[in-house]
């Protein structure tokens, strides 16, 4: 299958295109180093410096014989990314390129605006890419669990059906999300919704929780081939964040009460949903949603975990409460339905002792690379 990957260089973007290549597609993967650019500009460098996009496809290449094209390319902008479409005709776009940081989004008026136009513009682009030169491509679009929020009812699946006045009719279920950039991804659903109902396009949207994990099938091969794995409060997801606070000999950094509940998943199984999704296409004028996680933990069992995990290797972890930086629900009801990826063939890693003691030792490898400058929050919402 042709597959291009937008937003190639991220952490999610690197591991999937090594993860098609390696499986026999051709892929095509296009960045701008964006995140790159905002982590330096933030102070929120990578834990390990990774190589650039080319290098990191020679690399590759070097231990795999494997391909993966490189484009340097801004999705935001639709005739560079018409020229890539014209020129790969993908039959599958996994859709990445996105500002991903929820702290990023809420640092003032410039940040707010950059990822509102970034993240805006790329999708409305890919939509029109597609309708113009591939309309069969399927689109498999990242989102977000936080698209919902936390309302106080179970979170379904992308849809619900609502009885009012004696009638009913199905609708998207109700989204209230918690910063600008998770706000942007209920626009981008919005869009998508709005182009598969008028021009009949297929698009699967993958609500996805916080991911965690420094390692795929494909990251063994070669040191240099791992993800970018950030630690810093701004790119920084809180799992990753714990595990190199416990090796740093840092408390655990609990937002306030530690009560929010999320849906976390192992990058590896990241990889997994989006192979399923791509093999098992949505049909043409479907906007298929599937709520991509395969645990829900509250940051506080989490911190406890990972203190569990890292004693028993002889770290000495401890947690401290800090003053919530973000405006969220700290105690909520939280059940979300994740039903849709599992009977497509999901075969969940969880999070247990083992999986958290073999990142720890990971992380430990890189511990003179740990800057505790990074660690604690510099973002304040509101
Ligand atoms: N948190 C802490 N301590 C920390 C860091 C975070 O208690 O040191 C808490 C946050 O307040 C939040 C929860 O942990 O309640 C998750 O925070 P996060 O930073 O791991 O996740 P978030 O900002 O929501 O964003 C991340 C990714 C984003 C993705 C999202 C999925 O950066 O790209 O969309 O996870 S979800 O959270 O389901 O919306």
């Amino acid at each position: 299958m042709r597959i291009l990957v937008l937003g190639g260089d991220g952490y999610l973007g690197w591991p999937t295109a090594m993860h098609f290549s390696a499986r026999g597609n051709e892929v095509m993967v296009v960045d701008n180093y964006l995140r790159r650019n905002l982590a330096r500009e933030t102070r929120s460098e990578a834990l390990v410096r990774n190589p650039n996009l080319h290098e990191r496809a020679s690399i590759f290449n070097a231990v795999t014989g494997k391909k993966i094209e490189v484009r340097i390319a801004d999705c935001s902008n639709a005739s560079e990314l018409d020229e890539l479409f014209l020129e790969f005709h993908p039959e599958t776009v996994i859709h990445y390129a996105e500002q991903p940081s929820a702290p990023y989004s809420m640092i003032g008026y410039r940040e707010a605006q950059r990822t509102l136009n970034n993240n805006l513009n790329a999708t409305f682009n890919v939509i029109w890419s597609v309708i113009r030169y591939v309309p069969e491509c399927h689109v498999i679009k990242l989102g977000t669990m936080g698209e919902y929020g936390t309302p106080n009812i179970d979170i379904e699946e992308g849809w619900i059906d609502i009885k009012h006045n004696g009638r009913s009719d199905r609708f998207l279920f109700p989204r209230q999300a918690g910063s600008l950039y998770h706000t942007t991804k209920v626009l981008d659903t919005d869009l998508l919704w709005f182009y598969v109902r008028l021009y009949g396009i297929r698009v699967t949207d993958l609500m996805q929780g916080p991911v965690y994990g420094l390692e795929t099938a494909e990251t063994g091969a070669d040191s240099q081939l791992m993800p970018n794995f950030h630690y810093d409060d701004i790119f920084g997801t809180v799992l990753n964040r714990f595990l190199v606070q416990a090796v740093a000999g840092i408390p655990l950094t609990i937002y306030g009460k530690g009560g929010q509940v999320r849906g976390y998943l192992n990058l590896q199984d990241t990889l997994q949903c989006v192979e399923l999704a791509c093999r098992q296409p949505a049909s043409k004028g479907e906007l298929r949603i599937l709520n991509q996680f395969t645990e829900q933990f509250s940051v506080y069992e989490l911190a406890e975990r990972v203190r569990e995990a890292g004693n028993d290797i002889g770290l000495k972890v401890s947690l401290q409460h800090i003053a919530n930086p973000r405006k969220e629900k700290e105690e909520h009801y939280y059940n979300a339905k994740h039903a849709g990826l599992i009977e497509m063939g999901l075969k969940p890693h969880l999070l247990t002792g083992d999986v958290i003691e073999r990142m720890l030792r990971r992380v430990m490898e890189y511990r003179s690379m740990i800057d505790k400058e990074k660690v604690l929050p510099r973002v304040r919402w509101g």
